[in-house]
């Protein structure tokens, strides 16, 4: 009997030849960028994505929503009230949770009654609008030596306090949601020790309470199913993930522009194992999101069978139609995000690159030399982003022109680079094309490692043969 039941149990799995699809139950975008909060129609229009993505969650969180972080005490102005209300209703009517959140962890008391009241008051506000779904956030309380002094504990019961004080008065509210002051793996543990905040946090925290977490780092290459695990270990619950891509708000010049690369590419890497939550940290770009989110849904509607490059094209073909082709040559430059602590995404344009590091290899060689390769990739490059330029609706042109333009510089610059090889003598415009392209940077950056790179070794090339015949003479 018991054979025959777990026969049908696994029989019932596999439908038409395929596994049924095993959705993570919470699955969404969380608005928890720096910079400029999206719009009251960005949000409008982001649920309304998520009811067709069949994501279901939408936290709010905007870093610089002061009312959010900064003056979390200050109650909401009655115009941001009213904005809040209407969107709670947009959420309500496309099936969407709307998820609020408050993150009090710059300069609150945990021992306080007085605080602990004037948080109470926010979420009962935004109770009575119709939010049944609340966040409380503690990430980024660090000082700037990289130290933080929240004890795990108070912190904990905290949070433990306002679940009991919720759930006691209202019975239709959602488990509370919370990310901690340690919440990448590596900030966690030390050595092989767990340190005292997250572990004290971990051992008070009442287990109904959902932890999230952004895997080994803050902005890392993909979560395995072990990482996921020993977290799981760690926190004696089902953690769930707050996953940072696109999100670029870290993406910065050295004078401070935000946002200057944007994340084009697909959600890779992460867990296939069953999860109680995944959300999505997205750009301010929201148009431009709307690729890497929606291979994200796809991930979260079936996290076993999800397969990057199809997802990836799929998307594409979806949002961009007869322009997807194009698209996707653009949004092949633009995947990678990486700087001294963060790195995710795909390598931008990899047989660009492959094609650009073959023809110098084989330049220094002396050896046979094919241009063709990378001749043709220089021009399938500048037709896309001609195209794009001239015939991308408005609203995705708005968020992608510095980058388009950018890439049009760079790919411009490629082609003086790939005739120069090809005299074998250093066309000397490239070096004012390259700087127009450095001072231009600013604004924009993209395939910084492949068709950006090519400019700089085609001329780092000449210089070392300059220097060499000097030598000789
Ligand atoms: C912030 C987030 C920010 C992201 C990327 C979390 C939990 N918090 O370093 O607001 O958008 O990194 O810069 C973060 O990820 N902290």
């Amino acid at each position: 009997m018991k054979k025959f039941l777990l026969l049908l149990t696994l029989s019932m799995l596999f439908i038409g030849g395929s596994v049924e699809a095993i959705p993570i139950p919470l699955r969404g975008v969380v608005e928890g960028f720096y910079g400029t909060p999206w719009t009251f129609e960005d949000r409008a229009d982001i649920i309304d994505f998520c009811r067709q993505n069949n994501l279901n969650a939408y936290i709010y969180a905007p870093k610089d929503d002061p009312y959010h972080r900064d003056k979390w005490r200050t109650p909401y102005p009655a115009d941001k009230l009213a904005e809040l209300r209407q969107l709670v209703a947009v959420a309500k009517r496309n099936n969407v949770r709307f998820i609020f959140a408050v993150s009090p962890g710059l300069d609150l008391n945990y021992k306080s009654d007085e605080d602990f009241r004037l948080l109470i008051r926010k979420l009962d506000t935004m109770y009575d609008l119709g939010v049944r779904d609340f966040a409380i956030f503690f990430d980024d309380l660090k000082d700037a030596k990289g130290n933080h002094h929240e004890s795990g504990k108070a912190q904990a019961e905290f949070l433990n306090r306002v679940q009991k004080n919720l759930r006691g008065k209202y019975k239709d509210v959602a488990p509370l949601i919370t990310v901690p002051t340690e919440y990448f793996y590596l900030d966690m543990v030390k050595g092989d020790k767990v340190k005292s905040y997250t572990r004290d946090f971990a051992e008070t925290l009442d287990p109904r309470i959902v932890v999230l977490y952004t895997g080994r780092g803050v902005v890392c290459d993909g979560i395995t199913d072990k990482e996921l695990a020993e977290v799981n270990k760690l926190f004696g619950r089902e953690v769930g993930i707050w996953w940072n891509y696109p999100v670029n708000d870290y993406s910065l010049t050295p004078d401070g522009n935000r946002n200057v690369k944007l994340a084009l590419g697909a959600i890779e890497k992460l867990p296939t194992a069953k999860m109680t939550a995944i959300f999505f940290n997205p750009m301010e770009q929201v148009q431009m999101s709307k690729i890497a989110l929606a291979t994200g849904a796809i991930y979260a509607n079936n996290p076993a069978t999800y397969d990057e490059t199809q997802a990836w094209d799929k998307v594409l073909r979806e949002q961009f139609g007869a322009l997807a082709p194009a698209m996707k040559i653009f949004a092949e430059h633009s995947q990678h995000m990486e700087n001294s602590w963060a790195k995710v995404g795909a390598p931008d344009a990899m047989e660009f690159a492959t094609a650009a590091q073959n023809l110098i290899y084989d330049v220094g060689k002396k050896s046979f030399l094919d241009f063709a390769p990378l001749e043709q990739k220089i021009n399938e490059t500048e037709r896309a982003v001609n195209l794009l330029l001239r015939r991308l609706p408005k609203k995705y042109l708005d968020e992608c022109k510095p980058q388009l333009e950018q890439l049009k510089r760079i790919v411009n610059a490629d082609r003086v680079a790939l005739e120069s090889l090809k005299k074998g003598q250093l066309d000397p415009t490239l070096k004012i094309l390259r700087e127009e392209i450095t001072a231009n940077e600013k604004q924009a950056i993209i395939s910084e490692e492949s068709a950006r790179k090519f400019i700089d070794d085609v001329i780092k090339f000449f210089d070392a043969q300059d220097k060499s015949s000097r030598k000789r003479k």
